[in-house]
Parts: C-alpha cells; sequence; structure tokens
C-alpha cells in the first residue's frame, strides 16, 4: 500500500503565459518523460490570484515583474502524477535562468522554451508541502471554491 502512494505522488505544474502556444509540445515531453497529466484547468490568473500564490516571494525584487508576467495571458495549471513527481518535474523544467538550464540541461523545458530569468515558461512545485498548497489553490475540491475570483478562460 505504501508503495502505490509512493507510485502517485502529486505534483503541480504551471504553463506560463510566455509558453501557453507551446503547451501541446510542452504536456507531449511531461508525458514522454514518464508523467501523467491528471488534471488540466486554462485559467487567467487575477493579480489578487498571482499574489496569493506566489505569496512566498513576495519581499524579493523581482516580485512586481513576476506578478505582472503570470497575468498577462492565460496559464495552464496540471496536476502530474507518477513516481517521485515533485522531484521528476523539477529536473525536467531545469534550472531556473533558461541560459543556464540551456547549458546544463538542454533537453528541460527551460531550455527549450524559456526566453530569461523571469519569463522561464513554466512552474514546478518545490516540495511535497508546496504541492498540496499549490494544487489546493487552482484544483480545489468544489469549483464553486476556487478563491480569489479567477476567471476560467473563455479565450
Ligand atoms: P517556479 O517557482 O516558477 O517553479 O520557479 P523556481 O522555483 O525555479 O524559481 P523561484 O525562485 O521560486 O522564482 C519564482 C519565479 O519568479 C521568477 N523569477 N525572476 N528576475 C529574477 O531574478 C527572477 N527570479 C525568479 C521566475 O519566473 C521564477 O520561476
Ligand atoms: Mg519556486
Amino acid at each position: 500500500r505504501v508503495r502505490l502512494s509512493l507510485l502517485n505522488e502529486r505534483t503541480f505544474a504551471m504553463i506560463k503565459p510566455d509558453a501557453i502556444d507551446q503547451c501541446g509540445a510542452i504536456m507531449n515531453d511531461i508525458s514522454a518523460r514518464g508523467l501523467r497529466i491528471s488534471k488540466a484547468r486554462m485559467i487567467q490568473l487575477t493579480v489578487p490570484a498571482a499574489k496569493e500564490f506566489y505569496i512566498e516571494h513576495a519581499q524579493q525584487d523581482f516580485y512586481k515583474d513576476l506578478i505582472a508576467y503570470v497575468t498577462e495571458g492565460r496559464v495552464l495549471a496540471l496536476e502530474l502524477t507518477g513516481e517521485a513527481a515533485v522531484h521528476k518535474w523539477r529536473e525536467i523544467l531545469g534550472p531556473t535562468d533558461p541560459e543556464k538550464a540551456k547549458i546544463e540541461a538542454p533537453n528541460s523545458i527551460r531550455a527549450k522554451y524559456g526566453k530569461d530569468k523571469t519569463r522561464n515558461a513554466a512552474h514546478g512545485s518545490d516540495s511535497m508541502h508546496s504541492a498540496k498548497r499549490e494544487l489546493s489553490l487552482l484544483f480545489p475540491e468544489k469549483l464553486s471554491s476556487l478563491p480569489w475570483q479567477m476567471r476560467t478562460s473563455a479565450v
């Protein structure tokens, strides 16, 4: 039983606005590398939603740019499931800075689709604890309890 739960670890992924037109290719990469896409939701984050999501970075000097960036267009929120999903997705993503990713992990999502340190194509939860928090924000049990007036995109 323990073994089964390890195989079904869940993490949160988000394809950010700069890469939304490549979301098909990115989902293919995710599947090809052995993670299952168990939920998907296309949304436009509001500013309050983005601020809540990235609350841990509120004191960082890149926070303002980050909020403007992730609210500039649609994002694709994903739940990924599989063995060691949290760690595996971070590996597939690559380092935060795409320039670094191109050198250290040329096949990673950020190497292939990222533009710069801010506009880096996708997000991945950094621990099981963050995964749980982020999944509950973007995939609440009841759709009616989606927090901060998120709009489901009609675009
Ligand atoms: P993420 O949370 O999006 O998966 O990225 P990460 O863990 O690799 O990086 P983190 O330190 O959590 O930063 C969150 C996001 O903020 C933007 N950022 N900009 N200009 C900068 O110096 C800078 N540093 C970070 C990126 O969009 C990063 O993914
Ligand atoms: Mg992070």
